[in-house]
């Protein structure tokens, strides 16, 4: 299969991409960057020089993820953090400020629009204050580059003393509830990285590669190509410094190191994080310090052997039941200090040359899926000397469509992307795994019932989280129900007319970030609209952030979902059942 620039762009306009540029020269002349603590008390100019020394010195480098709705008690977090770890003896060197998603639309917009569990920064001064509450290095990572609001977070974020914006992997995966002009969000894109490449100090624009394709290729090499191609894009044609992120998915501790190994060889500027392996964590907090414990001494490890410049981020053993409280993210960090202190030696156990063999497969898989897209491009009619076309595209493609058609693994139609891949990458794999234990857990006279009755879902998510739909998809595939895609971060009037064209006999929604609510009685709405009522079921994580409380923490709202006639579902087993028990009460004539 080749794809041609026509399928991608059809009518697409684009602006002139040297009008684009100018423009941003220009507003990045009235920028300056602020004097935050952080690059004031460390005589510094930016995070990168930081980095840079702390490479120097072997030291390595803890990030902690902070940002609660309210600012007052992210402002307290700054602080707390910081210096409770410094009365113990311990240090905290940058945090990722957690923003919610509705910061990405630009501000005329936030206020109508879905809004999720995260922090809100309703005035540039609230980024300043921020940002002096403490002198640790402030990571604006998501919401910012790569959303409708690029330009003027990223502005103030500068303003703010920040030196470490993101993000790149977001601006290929994220789509913004109801926000429908994705080159205008390209064009905000190419701003405000120009915006920091033109600051006089070397500025880090970061990509978390998780929050990008990561998450969702099937061949880990294919990561190494991204870093590639971000590279190209940011650096090459618009003369910026990539910062990569890498973590949530890694859990192999094997692969984990080489593709650490890798990376360093790959880049040049310093990392910005190693995101903790957050996909291992369970709802049991005592076994998340075991889990904790396995990614972060190879974290550990890997930069004392190979030191990248990467924060290393110990996720709080609360983080898959509720967003970890400030106290958490302290017991987290202190626990993450005495493994390093107690790190010494264990290097002389690892398998470096595994690590290795490994990574040199991955660089030259890497490279060549780079040079595989860049190719196939420029085929199809793609100017890639152009950061707009290129951005555009491969955002359009998707991961699992670059996988396929570029990906550098050999041809196998048995393969979920039709190749081998060099490097299995874990999420996927998981998956299946998770999905073939379901299927051996269901009765025999189960599955024949359900594959007799020719079933047929539309399923979607509500967001960038897409493993609960992947996970849902496949049991149900294996018992012969026929999916209809609903899409990923789709919007309710979209599922809902999806739903009805295909003229499913039920919707499956899968949701994490925190609309759960909000979302259903949409959906419901729009399906009444179009006079179409079949059974919802809901998975994930049904939360949300009430509008009318005082409240800034998240509430769950299963209750509220039931008394609205959807069918919740805690695991995919419950929608067995429950389909199970929907066919036998129709034949029983009930
Ligand atoms: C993996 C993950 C990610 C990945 C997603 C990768 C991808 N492409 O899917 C990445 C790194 C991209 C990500 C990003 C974010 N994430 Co996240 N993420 C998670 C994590 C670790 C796991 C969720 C998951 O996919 N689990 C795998 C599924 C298969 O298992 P499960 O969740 O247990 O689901 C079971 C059932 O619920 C059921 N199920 C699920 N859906 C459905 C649907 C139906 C119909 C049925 C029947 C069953 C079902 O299936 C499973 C079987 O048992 C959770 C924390 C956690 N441990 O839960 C946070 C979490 C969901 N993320 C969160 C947040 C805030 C974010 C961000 C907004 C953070 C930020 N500011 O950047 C961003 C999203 C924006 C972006 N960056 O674009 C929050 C949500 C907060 C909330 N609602 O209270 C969580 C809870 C972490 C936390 N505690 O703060 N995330």
């Amino acid at each position: 299969m080749k794809v041609n620039r026509n399928q991608i762009f059809l009518d697409t306009k684009f602006p002139l991409l040297d009008d684009v540029i100018e423009e941003a020269k220009n507003i990045s002349e009235t920028v300056t960057i602020g004097k935050c603590p952080f690059l004031v008390e460390n005589e510094i100019k930016s995070e990168c020089e930081y980095k840079r020394n702390k490479i120097k010195k072997k030291e390595l480098m803890f990030h902690g993820q902070i940002g609660y709705r309210d600012l007052a008690k992210t402002r307290r977090a700054y602080q707390e953090i910081y210096e409770t770890l410094k009365s113990y003896g311990y240090y905290i060197d940058r945090y990722g400020i957690c923003l919610d998603w509705s910061m990405g639309y630009p501000s005329q917009y936030r206020e109508s629009m879905p809004k999720g569990t995260g922090l809100i920064l309703k005035k540039p001064e609230d980024f300043i204050s921020l940002t002096e509450a403490a002198p640790v290095a402030p990571h604006f990572g998501d919401f910012m580059i790569g959303t409708p609001a690029s330009v003027e977070n990223t502005i103030a974020a500068i303003n703010a003393g920040s030196t470490s914006i993101g993000n790149i992997g977001q601006y290929f995966t994220f789509r913004m509830p109801q926000w429908h002009d994705d080159v205008e969000t390209t064009v905000q894109t190419i701003k405000a990285i120009t915006i920091c490449a033109s600051q006089p100090v070397e500025f880090l624009i970061h990509s978390n590669l998780d929050d990008g394709f990561a998450a969702l290729f099937t061949d880990m090499s294919c990561t190494i190509g991204a870093v590639l191609l971000e590279r190209y894009i940011v650096e090459e044609l618009l003369g910026g410094n990539m910062s990569h992120c890498y973590g949530h998915t890694f859990s192999e501790p094997l692969t984990r190191l080489a593709f650490q190994r890798a990376l360093s060889q790959v880049i040049k500027s310093p990392g910005s994080m190693i995101y903790g392996n957050t996909t291992i964590y369970v709802e049991k907090e005592v076994e998340n310090y075991a889990n904790l414990a396995s990614y972060f001494l190879v974290d550990i490890i890997s930069q004392k052997t190979q030191p990248t410049g990467h924060g290393l981020n110990p996720v709080p053993v609360t983080e898959a039941i509720h967003i970890p409280e400030i106290h958490e993210v302290i017991n987290a960090h202190q626990f993450a200090h005495r493994l390093a202190n107690r790190a010494d030696g264990y290097e002389l156990l690892f398998d470096f040359q595994k690590a290795d063999h490994i990574a040199n497969k991955l660089i030259k898989a890497g490279t060549e899926f780079k040079h595989q897209v860049l190719t196939g491009f420029e085929h199809a009619g793609i100017d890639i000397k152009n950061p707009l076309e290129l951005l555009l595209a491969i955002r359009r493609l998707g991961a699992k469509q670059l996988e396929e058609l570029y990906g550098p693994g050999k041809f196998d139609k048995n393969q979920p992307r039709g190749r081998i891949p060099v490097i299995q990458a874990t999420p996927l794999k998981e998956l299946e795994q998770k999905s073939e234990d379901i299927i051996a857990s269901l009765g025999l006279e189960n599955l024949q019932e359900l594959k007799k009755a020719n079933l047929k879902i539309c399923i979607a998510s509500t967001d960038v989280h897409e493993y609960g739909k992947i996970l849902v998809e496949s049991v149900l595939h294996k018992i012969g129900v026929l999916i209809v895609d609903g899409g990923v971060s789709s919007d309710p009037d979209v599922v809902a007319r999806h739903a009805k064209s295909a003229d499913a006999d039920f919707i499956a929604i899968s949701t994490y970030s925190g609309v759960a609510l909000k979302y259903i009685k949409q959906l419901l709405d729009e399906l009444n609209l179009l006079e179409y009522r079949k059974p919802i079921f809901i998975g994930g994580k049904l939360n949300q952030i009430s509008e009318e409380s005082s409240s800034s923490l998240p509430k769950d709202v299963t209750t509220e979902l039931q008394t609205l006639g959807v069918f919740v579902c805690y695991r995919v087993e419950d929608l067995i059942d429950k389909l199970i028990e929907m066919l036998r009460s129709k034949l029983n004539g009930k």
